[in-house]
């Protein structure tokens, strides 16, 4: 990938395809292609084949699919299972037909059974039962993977997968009811700060374990394997530690300089209980994490203060 190399970026809008957009920009990429959602309905295939057909991209990153906590998960599985089917199948057989040299779909840690053993490999996909709350949203993902492989084996297509573990940085969504754990409590914390609150409420039993990658580590993980890895197997990307979710509140609590206390709700779902990526593909590939989690967290937080308040 050269950079003049013209690059579709789909979902630049998003915590994922934001940050590729910014990785790539400062590593002198100059031609990168965007649409909104706006602009372009990804899950309309006519729309999608005309964009593929008068753009003609030559490398795309699958950063775009409809994504959320796991209340958004469970509450809406149609929307999950449905938007991102149409948004994966159709870019990537537009891809094949428009002759893009290569493509890199990401997909989740959710995609792994729910009682894999841990940390998970690779070649743990498809190997048991899903994980109830996000299984639409698993089947859809496990089927991108499949997807890529496929038309890898059959058309002999250079498309590549990589399943990033729990990700957060800037750009991320802090509407309660849809997010993911950590800018949740973000926003949880720093509200009770603000309004002088008491207790700050934390979902399930914060038992389950978690591992988190920021999110501008991700982006610069999968300019890496664009430039490096033509495999067809998928790719764990993720740091290989894992926390539980009250040692992560804790955590946020001290960052953000919450006083008071933490009170569980335990009528909200848990989810998996841990799902630990093995990592050792990726760092015998040569890649490894630079961002701490204490560190992500406090860049987050100054940019929840600056740009959201
Ligand atoms: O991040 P999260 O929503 O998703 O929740 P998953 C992680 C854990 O944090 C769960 C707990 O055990 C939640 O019950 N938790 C505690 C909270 N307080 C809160 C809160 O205020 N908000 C939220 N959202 N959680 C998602 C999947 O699973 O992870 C997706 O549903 C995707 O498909 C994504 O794979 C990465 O880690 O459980």
């Amino acid at each position: 990938m050269n950079t003049t190399d013209k690059i579709y970026v789909a979902g630049h809008r998003g915590l994922v395809g934001s940050a590729l957009v910014r990785d790539l920009r400062s590593k002198g990429f100059s031609n990168i292609v965007e649409r909104t959602s706006a602009q372009l309905d990804l899950r309309n295939q006519q729309a999608v084949n005309d964009f593929f057909a008068a753009e003609k991209p030559e490398y795309v990153f699958l950063a775009a699919a409809k994504v959320g906590g796991i209340n958004a998960n469970n509450t809406y599985p149609a929307q999950f299972i449905y938007d991102n089917l149409m948004i994966e199948t159709n870019i990537i057989h537009a891809a094949y037909t428009q002759g893009v040299k290569k493509l890199l779909f990401l997909g989740s840690s959710c995609i792994y059974p729910k009682l894999a053993p841990q940390p998970i490999k690779e070649e743990h996909l498809l190997s048991g039962y899903l994980e109830e709350t996000n299984e639409a949203y698993a089947i859809a993902k496990i089927t991108g993977i499949e997807l890529c492989k496929f038309y890898r084996r059959q058309y002999g297509c250079n498309f590549i997968s990589a399943m990033p573990t729990n990700l957060y940085g800037i750009n991320d969504n802090f509407d309660l009811n849809t997010s993911h754990v950590l800018p949740a409590l973000i926003r949880k914390f720093h509200d009770a700060k603000v309004q002088g609150a008491k207790q700050v409420v934390m979902w399930g039993t914060g038992k389950p374990l978690r591992e988190f990658l920021y999110v501008d580590d991700l982006a610069d993980a999968c300019v890496f394997l664009m430039q490096n890895y033509n495999d067809e197997q998928h790719v764990n990307l993720g740091t290989g530690e894992d926390l539980a979710i009250r040692e992560l509140a804790n955590i946020i609590k001290k960052v953000v300089g919450f006083e008071g206390e933490i009170v569980n709700d335990t009528t909200q779902p848990d989810g998996t209980p841990r799902k630990l990526m093995d990592v050792s593909k990726l760092h015998n590939l040569g890649w490894k994490h630079k961002t701490t989690l204490v560190e992500g967290i406090a860049t987050v937080y100054e940019w929840y203060i600056d740009t959201k308040q």
